[in-house]
């Protein structure tokens, strides 16, 4: 009787899982190949399921192994992932109140998150400890208008960050945390970004990749914030970008999906 009882049960997980797994299939976005896929030149390769809610941010680490991410919800953690979407692990040592970027100086191997709503930047060691915090002067008055993107310029360790909207800011700071620039960002017609959600900077072509949640678009610029190239990104909430600079390949993090995005850019 046990043995009938047992396998009856196994039987009804085994339905329930057949279940959950096609109504949880439903709920994830259709293959965007085609969506995306556009005459820009930016050319999706394919996308993975994060066991992460509202990833924010994103950036390769310096070894080119692996990428690190960060959830925006309040008690959650920076995350390292796979190319893949795998969690490899995350840093107990520090919980987050509202991370939206991260970004890596590879001059030190350390890691600088923004926090959102705090107005700040925390440089962390790859083991989760904080090693020091830094106020970002924004006239934003909305808590959440505040701080999502920050990327480091390698060439000179001055970091750049980015204000999401009211005022739309992109602020520079050097190597002793002061402002150097904090610069309005108004860009026009197919370059016009709404709000700002991610920012990488390539230290090889010296641009400056910008994405933006509300336009649906990614926009790169040169040093003087010129914009040069628009690409429409087809959905909203893309919040964070990182590029292998070796290969162009694209990667991109969506707050809403709770998906990770890879894309190549071709001529
Ligand atoms: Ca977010
Ligand atoms: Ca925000
Ligand atoms: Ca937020």
């Amino acid at each position: 009787m046990k043995y009938i009882l047992n396998n009856s049960f196994k039987l009804l997980l085994i339905i329930i899982l057949i279940l959950v797994s096609i109504v949880f299939g439903c709920a994830e976005p259709l293959d965007t190949s085609d969506e995306i896929e556009n005459e820009s030149g930016l050319v999706f390769v394919d996308s993975y399921l994060l066991p992460i809610n509202d990833p924010s941010g994103l950036v390769i680490d310096m070894n080119g192994e692996f990428l690190w991410t960060v959830s925006d919800d309040p008690g959650q953690y920076v995350y390292k992932i796979s190319f893949t979407g795998d969690v490899l692990g995350y840093l107990s040592g520090y919980k987050g109140d509202d991370m939206e970027g991260i970004t890596m100086n590879p001059n030190d191997g350390t890691l600088w998150i923004a926090e959102e709503k705090f107005r700040q930047i925390v440089q962390l060691t790859t083991d989760g400890e904080v090693l020091q915090i830094v106020d970002v002067p924004v006239e934003a008055q909305n808590p959440n208008d505040g701080l999502e993107g920050i990327t480091w310029n390698p060439n000179n360790n001055h970091v750049y960050v980015v204000n999401e909207k009211n005022p739309r800011k992109f602020i520079e700071l050097d190597t002793d945390f002061e402002v150097v620039r904090s610069v309005p960002i108004d860009f026009e017609g197919e370059f016009t970004l709404l709000d700002l959600s991610g920012l990488f900077y390539d230290h090889i072509k010296d641009e400056i990749w910008i994405v933006s949640d509300d336009s649906q678009r990614l926009v790169i610029t040169d040093q003087e914030l010129n914009p040069l190239r628009a690409f429409n990104l087809g959905r909203d909430k893309f919040e964070g970008v990182a590029v292998d600079l070796e290969t162009y390949r694209v990667y991109m993090v969506n707050d809403r999906e709770n998906r990770l995005y890879v894309f190549d850019l071709v001529d």
